[in-house]
């Protein structure tokens, strides 16, 4: 059983070549920016421990969390242009290509916001996800702040996008408890 709460920040790593030298699985969270990555972290983590960087062209591209010694939790930035985070689609393409290539990785966390449509490159992305062949983890976020219709608008979006077995997070105890045995059980 994987101690969550046993976490500590390694490195922030400008591309995957910076990435620790220790030899572990890692788990990728990836989003567009705002979409709760940072904030799902420090709930499975159980503290604050990843921030959500509001100095534009300082964020570096990935972020590694060390798991109970287990595994790395690995925060990256978030795609797509918004005030905050300068990371350009180039850079992160390239990082996503590079990345799934990695024996390490063992699973992408995908995390979506669906109260709105998705745009175009939202929709790339996930096709391009869906044909590597990394396991996706997909989580749904603010679950919370959407009411019953809303949910149920969120859950046939996820349907229309391929994407039938997903995670809903509002941010509770059980859903962090399901995420992090999702995630224990790809390692
Ligand atoms: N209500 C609610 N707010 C959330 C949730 N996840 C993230 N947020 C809020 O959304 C904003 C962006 O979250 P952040 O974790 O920084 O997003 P990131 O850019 O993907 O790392 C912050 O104000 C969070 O407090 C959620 O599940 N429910
Ligand atoms: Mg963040």
């Amino acid at each position: 059983m994987i101690d969550f709460r046993k976490a500590r920040f390694v490195t922030s790593a400008p591309d995957l070549s910076a990435c620790p030298k220790q030899e572990l699985p890692a788990v990728l969270m990836v989003g567009r920016s705002n979409v709760g990555k940072s904030t799902l972290i420090n709930a499975l983590l159980d503290q604050k421990i990843a921030f959500s960087s509001k100095k534009a062209g300082k964020t570096k591209l990935l972020n590694y969390f060390e798991v109970d010694s287990s595994f790395y939790l690995v925060d990256s930035p978030g795609y797509g242009s918004t005030l905050y985070a300068n990371i350009s689609t180039i850079n992160f393409a390239k990082m996503m290509e590079d990345y799934v290539k990695e024996p390490s990785l063992k699973a992408i966390v995908l995390l979506l916001d669906l109260r709105r449509d998705l745009g175009e490159d939202d929709k790339r992305f996930i096709k391009y996800l869906q044909q590597t062949k990394v396991k996706m983890l997909v989580v749904l976020t603010k679950f919370d702040q959407m009411n019953q219709s809303e949910r149920h608008k969120a859950k046939v979006r996820a349907n229309e996008l391929g994407l039938y077995q997903y995670m809903e997070s509002d941010l509770s105890a059980k859903t962090v408890a399901k995420i992090r045995l999702a995630i224990s059980s790809v390692l």
